[in-house]
């Protein structure tokens, strides 16, 4: 990398945006920068003299995001934690895939940032016809320099999002991203980027950056399960899943507004888990809205195994946030108070 002559920093992960056609389909391409850098100077010369300058990095493998762990999201934030100091903002290009899951958990990680990280991708690779990439890597460039911009944000088909709000709704469509529990916080309007007031992070930040970067591969590579609940689901089937020793902690969707079975075999697992000293979360399966356990008789049961509620979480967020927690040498009384806690404005 040069010295920064530019105040931002673009980093390379992979994603379709960087792809090509192989005989195996679309996969990872090489010479990212070159061929950004080329397509940025395709821009008509009135946008792309008001783009700001960026130095860029690319991880060691570009990958499919199909394949990120949390061990990929624990090097990426390593990787800004590392460089941050010397940019004004943070550009991260990434598989559309798991994108909403590297924002999430980029947001906890790296808490109290004061300055735009903007993750953003493609849903068609950057030479194909009819490509969304340069648009999505314009746009996002753009928001990297609003300094009130103080969080990591998606950008992503001229809207811009909270990161840990996020969820892929599409599978092709371009406007893939939804936000569905919070507004956006800005657009692109006639080509500028237009933050929209009081959504933002930056009136709650404290004035220093408090990152917390705890070793997520002590904890295994599967530490949280995620448990969506079906009707007729047995007890046997649900301890399968989170009796396992592997997992410290499960996400539980349950139904609408926080309800569950009527079954006692079902709450005696969840109690059993609980008492094995599992982080246990529940988010409804509807996309839209908050749970609130207890409000209906069927979610008594939940109260009982102590199951912590989700509030309007992403099942993103809300597995990212478990992981996070149990990451940290904390105490189970601390994890649950700080799950319940809006850490990045994610509940
Ligand atoms: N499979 C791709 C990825 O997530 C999808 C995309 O980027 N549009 O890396």
């Amino acid at each position: 990398m040069h010295a920064p002559r530019s105040r931002l920093l673009v980093i390379y992960t992979g994603g379709t945006l960087g792809m090509v056609e192989t005989p195996q389909g679309l996969s990872p391409g090489g010479s990212f920068e070159p061929r950004l850098r080329d397509a940025l100077n395709t821009l008509p010369p009135a946008r792309r003299a008001s783009l700001p300058d960026f130095d860029f990095m690319a991880t060691p493998s570009a990958i499919d995001s199909s394949s990120a762990t949390p061990a990929d999201w624990q090097a990426l934030a390593a990787l800004i934690d590392e460089h941050q100091q010397a940019y004004t903002g943070i550009i991260i290009l990434h598989g559309t895939d798991t994108l909403s899951w590297t924002a999430s958990s980029l947001a906890f990680q790296l808490q109290g940032i004061d300055k735009p990280v903007v993750v953003t991708g493609a849903m068609r690779p950057l030479e194909a016809e009819d490509s969304d990439a340069l648009a999505n890597v314009e746009g996002a460039l753009r928001f990297a320099t609003q300094p009130a911009l103080q969080e990591v944000a998606l950008y992503f088909a001229g809207r811009l999002l909270r990161g840990v709000r996020t969820r892929k709704w599409q599978t092709q469509a371009e406007d893939a991203f939804i936000s569905p529990n919070y507004p956006l916080l800005g657009e692109l309007v006639d080509g500028a980027p237009v933050l929209y007031p009081g959504r933002g992070l930056v009136d709650r930040q404290r004035g220093t950056q408090r990152f917390e970067l705890p070793d997520y591969r002590t904890l295994g590579p599967s530490p949280v399960a995620r448990i969506s609940l079906w009707p007729g689901m047995t007890a046997d089937q649900l301890a399968k899943m989170l009796l396992d020793d592997a997992i410290g902690g499960a996400l539980l969707e349950v139904w609408g507004g926080g309800n569950i079975a009527d079954d006692p075999a079902l709450i005696e697992v969840l109690a059993q888990a609980r008492g094995e000293g599992k982080l246990i979360a529940a988010i409804s399966q509807c996309p839209q809205g908050r749970i609130e356990i207890g409000a209906y008789a069927a979610g008594q049961g939940l109260m009982e195994a102590e199951v912590l509620s989700g509030d309007d979480m992403t099942p993103e967020a809300t597995m990212t946030k478990l992981i996070h927690l149990l990451a940290q040498p904390l105490s189970d009384a601390d994890r649950r108070q700080h799950f319940l806690t809006s850490l990045v404005g994610e509940r």
